[in-house]
């Protein structure tokens, strides 16, 4: 458990868990790594606003000073999006007791927001895509084992995280084969397959489909009432309007992931680096895609809080 002097509560989401009215947890990695200055900041304001829109307080996770921070302020929000280039720190689990430790700006991604979440008594999380078992990951020459702390995080932290499906640069197979080794749920809504991020489908048949948001709130509720310990994985597609056409997406991600295995580019640099080359790639439409699926997420993750609280 996360000690009271390691996490800082906004007093208005403060208000809100005590009284238990719907609250959203927001990742940070998007707004720092995952896209330019200025639409990473707009799509972090307009995220909050979907979530309020829908009935839900939101608290956009990030660390400061030594301190998780559950809830931002504008000020906040403005400096984690404008920092220079490398000054803000990506936190996930493994790296979060060190951030904590150096001080200075960290932004949480999707591993270390459930943990803060989890640590304030916050149910439901947004985010755009979450990490996975990247390409090449196993099998292959030289497996790099790159698989994001997000599925191991899923697996053991009790919080819902709405998201527009595994991240297109994936493999999106083997992520699926994890999350239900884990023992994770992964429900798609309003759709039979698992929503492909930049796209509205991948596919995939989704390992569970429901229809709308009062069902995956009755499955949160019954999937948390077992006490299993994991989280729930719910996948909604990109609006219609905003999505990118497979082909456009396929060619992008496959010489975006030939480019990276050249440069040598691992670790926690990886997917940033495959976001921005994703981007000049297909000429920022991308940016778009991925900024109106970022706030669809948070205003169907404000809709579960709400239903859930209800
Ligand atoms: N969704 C986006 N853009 C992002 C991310 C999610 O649309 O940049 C971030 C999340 O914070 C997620 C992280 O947890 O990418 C995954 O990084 P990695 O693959 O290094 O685990
Ligand atoms: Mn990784």
């Amino acid at each position: 458990m996360i000690p009271a002097d390691r996490l800082a509560v906004d007093p208005e989401v403060a208000a809100a868990i005590r009284d238990g009215r719907p609250v959203v947890a927001l990742e940070s990695t998007l707004i720092s790594h995952g896209l330019p200055y200025p639409q990473n900041l707009e799509v972090a304001a307009a995220s909050e606003l979907a979530v309020r829109a829908s009935g839900a307080v939101p608290a956009t996770v990030a660390l400061n000073a030594g301190r998780l921070l559950v809830g931002l302020s504008a000020a906040d929000l403005e400096a984690l999006a404008t920092a220079p280039h490398g000054s803000v720190r990506k936190v996930s689990r493994p790296s979060l007791g060190h951030a904590i430790a150096s001080g200075g700006w960290g932004a949480t991604t999707v591993s270390a927001t459930m943990i803060a979440a989890h640590a304030a008594a916050i149910r439901v999380l947004a985010t755009g895509g979450i990490g996975g078992v990247h390409r090449g990951a196993i099998g292959g020459a030289r497996p790099s084992l790159d698989i994001s702390a997000d599925l191991e995080e899923l697996a053991r932290t009790p919080v819902a995280v709405v998201c527009a499906g595994p991240k297109a640069i994936l493999d999106v197979p083997l992520t699926l084969e994890y999350l239900e080794t884990r023992g994770v749920p992964v429900v798609a809504v309003g759709t039979d397959e698992v929503p492909g991020f930049y796209a509205r489908g991948s596919g995939i048949p989704a390992p569970i489909s429901v229809p709308d948001v009062a069902a995956v709130a009755a499955l949160v509720r019954a999937h948390g009432a077992l006490g299993l310990g994991s989280g729930v994985l719910v996948c909604t597609p990109v609006p219609e309007a905003d999505a990118l056409p497979d082909d456009v997406t396929r060619n992008a991600v496959e010489q975006a992931v030939r480019e990276a295995e050249h440069t040598g580019v691992s670790g926690p640099a990886l997917t940033p680096w495959l976001l921005a080359r994703i981007a000049a790639l297909t000429d920022g439409a991308s940016i778009a895609a991925n900024t109106a699926l970022i706030v669809n997420d948070a205003r169907v993750a404000g809709e579960l809080a709400a239903a859930l609280a209800g």
